[in-house]
């Protein structure tokens, strides 16, 4: 049996144990790792609420309540793998700066290990996927988001956290592409085309809720999880009734427990990374929001082969 990085709070009060994800060891050191978690409190690219600079610490700190197993999945699972936290990614105040020094420290990061991160604004998944491709070559990519993200501009930008999509999918780097959640206002009908034509799957939010968790994972995991694929979530997928929290709240969404329970039916076997991105503490109520990002990362590794 390993011995485990994760000391479980039973001997000791959870907060007092250090404040990096789930209490493991923070380390730079991280080739014997199979997993890795990393912060990149990016949000330079926010147009709306910004604030999710403040992400990757404040999930540290509430993810120290979690005790280990999760309660449906019942693994030990940090018995079984090695977690360490990298610490987080500086950036600068500058978005291509930033962008671009993100993707190179997530490539220095890759080795046989799997990554973890806490964003920061969406644009940092178009970093990290340039990453992964670098490394890879072409992936799936699964992204649980209230919004389609792929517009050319936002207000004459071309580089933000509503455009990431189309530019990585210009880049040419994703295989498949499966969006869910999908239910936030658009500027016009057209703004569908792009993924249209781009062949970019939608399960929009009444498509979701009228098919039932168990069936649209069991489609998503035929077409997408069937290959290496990355993970991105948007917190705002989740309603702001659970996750208040967020850059750009839209009403009509996941609750908490189907977002963790579409987690814990999905195929995490060729899973080779995730975000959770748009976290933004300074308007959490009683760190709901920042608890239940913290709980989909524990699924994600709970579900890890
Ligand atoms: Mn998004």
């Amino acid at each position: 049996m390993k011995e485990t990085n994760f000391k479980i709070p039973i001997d000791f009060q959870t907060y007092s144990s250090s404040n990096t994800i789930f209490g493991v060891e923070y380390s730079k050191e991280i080739t014997d790792a199979d997993v890795v978690f990393i912060g990149i409190p990016f949000d330079l690219s926010t147009s709306y609420r910004s604030g999710a600079r403040f992400a990757p610490s404040k999930i540290r700190e509430v993810s120290r309540i979690i005790s280990g197993v999760d309660f449906f999945i019942r693994r030990e699972i940090f018995k079984e793998i090695t977690l360490k936290d990298f610490g987080d990614i500086e950036v600068y105040y500058d978005i291509e700066k930033s962008i671009k020094k993100i993707e190179n420290d997530i490539y220095g990061i890759l080795g046989k290990n799997r990554i973890i991160i806490a964003g920061g604004d969406h644009l940092i998944t178009y970093s990290v996927l340039k990453a992964l491709n670098k490394k890879f070559g072409k992936i799936n990519l699964l992204d649980l988001d209230a919004h389609i993200d792929s517009w050319n501009t936002v207000n004459h930008n071309s580089l933000n956290h509503g455009t990431w999509l189309r530019r990585t999918i210009e880049e040419g780097i994703l295989k498949n592409v499966y969006q869910v959640g999908i239910r936030g206002s658009i500027y016009s009908s057209k703004d569908l085309e792009f993924l249209k034509n781009n062949n970019i799957n939608i399960i929009d939010i009444r498509k979701f809720k009228n098919n039932g968790i168990e069936n649209i994972a069991r489609e998503i995991n035929k077409n997408l999880c069937d290959e290496r694929f990355y993970l991105t979530i948007d917190i705002d997928v989740v309603d702001p009734a659970y996750a208040p929290a967020t850059g750009i709240p839209e009403p009509g969404g996941l609750s908490s427990f189907e977002i963790m329970e579409f987690l814990r039916h999905l195929d995490f076997n060729n899973f080779i990374g995730g975000d959770i991105v748009e976290v933004s503490p300074p308007y959490d109520v009683s760190d709901i929001t920042s608890i239940l990002a913290a709980n989909l990362f524990f699924i994600m590794l709970s579900k890890l082969p």
